[in-house]
């Protein structure tokens, strides 16, 4: 039947993307409402050619509502802040921040790996980290079929993973020679930090990426290092991923094996110079999988090279999916 929806954080990069993404995708909303900071609060949006009053997100505006889902775009401290009160009226919510992740009670959903955990919880399901999402779809064809010993991913993540604040610093940069949000200039650069730096020297993005991927597979046993890079891209992350597998595996075969996956596009033809790129990507739901080769300095070695919209399936794609899994059940 239909349900009532609510969007918590409509005005950020994510909350437009999922209003778009939800244009494109007719679910059976009866009703939905577009929440936000007190800043944006009466500002007017379009959705599906009717205009919307943007609301302040407070218990008040939300109590009476008879809102069923609500999909998060919000910031992790306002997630943490606002969303068990949300789960009191009966809200389930699906939540692009990190807040609750790693929470053991709350189930991280990735449709295409574990769907079917979204049934736990208690009103709050989250949507994994943008690198994380589009590297275990890449790797999940894999895994299924030989077992995983060890990971090393490497990330090159456009700037619009910050948001609007990444992207004004690429135009900045480009412009002025400046930044303002990145501790350096991004354009014509490289930055090899993501997300704060921890004590043992690593950031809390390649964590996330480490302890994310442990589960979503629901495998502790799972050995992997992780190095989260930004590029002065826009939009599309890119991850090389070196995986050593359990049992030996045939390369023509794990050809084959990406070619009937859901949700991921075999893209490796090098004869032809076709391989992924944030270019083609870029407005694409799929994840893009290519430069497969076979890593001969260790046992069942293999390399390959993913590249997905981080705005679409690595944050709003991903949570209205699991929103549509939610609503079929
Ligand atoms: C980035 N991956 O590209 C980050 C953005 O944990 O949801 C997403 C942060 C998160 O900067």
């Amino acid at each position: 039947g239909k349900f009532n929806l609510a969007i918590f954080g409509a005005t950020g990069l994510v909350g437009q993307k999922m209003r778009t993404i939800l244009e494109e995708r007719n679910l059976p909303i009866e009703n939905i409402y577009f929440f936000a900071s007190k800043n944006s609060a009466g500002k007017i949006i379009n959705f599906q050619s009717k205009n919307y009053t943007i609301e302040e997100l407070s218990e008040e505006n939300l109590k009476d509502k008879n809102i069923d889902y609500a999909l998060c775009a919000l910031e992790s401290p306002l997630a943490k802040e606002f969303l068990p009160m949300a789960t009191k009226y009966g809200i389930t919510v699906i939540d692009n921040s990190s807040a609750f992740r790693m929470n053991d009670e709350i189930p991280l959903i990735v449709p295409e790996i574990n769907p079917q955990e979204s049934s736990k919880g208690n009103g709050i399901i989250a949507s994994p980290n943008c690198s994380t999402i589009q590297s275990v779809v890449a790797l999940y064809p894999i895994y299924k079929k030989y077992g995983i010993k060890r990971i090393v991913y490497t990330t090159y993540q456009a700037v619009s993973g910050s948001g609007i604040n990444g992207i004004e610093d690429l135009y900045r940069g480009i412009w002025a020679g400046e930044n303002n949000f990145y501790p350096h200039q991004i354009a014509y650069n490289v930055l090899p930090h993501i997300d704060d730096f921890l004590d043992d020297g690593y950031t809390k993005e390649e964590v996330k990426m480490i302890d994310e991927t442990k589960k979503i597979f629901n495998d502790e046993s799972l050995k992997i290092t992780a190095t989260a890079v930004r590029v002065p891209i826009l939009n599309s992350h890119a991850v090389s991923i070196n995986v050593e597998t359990k049992k030996p595996f045939d390369l023509e075969e794990v050809f084959n094996d990406f070619r009937n996956e859901p949700g991921i596009v075999l893209y490796d033809d090098v004869k032809n110079n076709i391989y992924p790129m944030p270019t083609i990507t870029t407005g694409e739901d799929e994840v893009y999988v290519g430069r497969i080769r076979r890593d001969n300095s260790v046992e069942n070695g293999l390399n390959l090279f993913s590249v997905a919209d981080n705005t679409r399936k690595g944050a709003a794609l991903n949570t209205i999916q699991i929103l549509e899994y939610l609503i079929k059940k």
